[in-house]
């Protein structure tokens, strides 16, 4: 798949705010944030999007929820809930064609997300 730029995020290319990194995954808050609280977590493994994922991406995406539960703790936000969504495709509302989970708290979230 061709670059995109969260593989420039993930080369320091370009900069964002970095909340994370291990040798799998980067956590870096959102450009755009739709809650108080919003950041990305990415696989370092360039995935276009979920119908992309494959039976050897199984720990890696496994490990995004990881990181995600774990950021949760450390900022403070686990007990009184977030909000973990990936989109995929045009209908799916996603933009950057490089595998993320979003993570939205601070808030109450609404349901449906429309
Ligand atoms: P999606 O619509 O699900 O593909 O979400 C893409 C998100 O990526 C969107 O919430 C805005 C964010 N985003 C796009 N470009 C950049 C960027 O250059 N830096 C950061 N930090 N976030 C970005």
């Amino acid at each position: 798949m061709s670059d995109t730029l969260f593989s420039k995020i993930i080369n320091r290319e370009i900069p964002a705010d970095i909340l994370y990194e291990d040798e799998q995954a980067l956590a870096f808050a959102d450009i755009n944030p739709q809650a108080p609280v919003h950041f990305l977590v990415i696989p370092k493994k360039p995935i276009a999007t979920i119908n992309d994922i494959e039976e050897e991406d199984r720990e890696v995406v496994g490990h995004l929820y990881l990181v995600a539960a774990k950021l949760a703790k450390q900022m403070g936000f686990a007990e009184e809930g977030y909000r973990a969504v990936m989109n995929c495709n045009p209908y799916g509302g996603q933009t950057v064609y490089h595998l993320h989970l979003h993570v939205l708290a601070g808030k109450p979230m609404g349901w449906p997300p429309y």
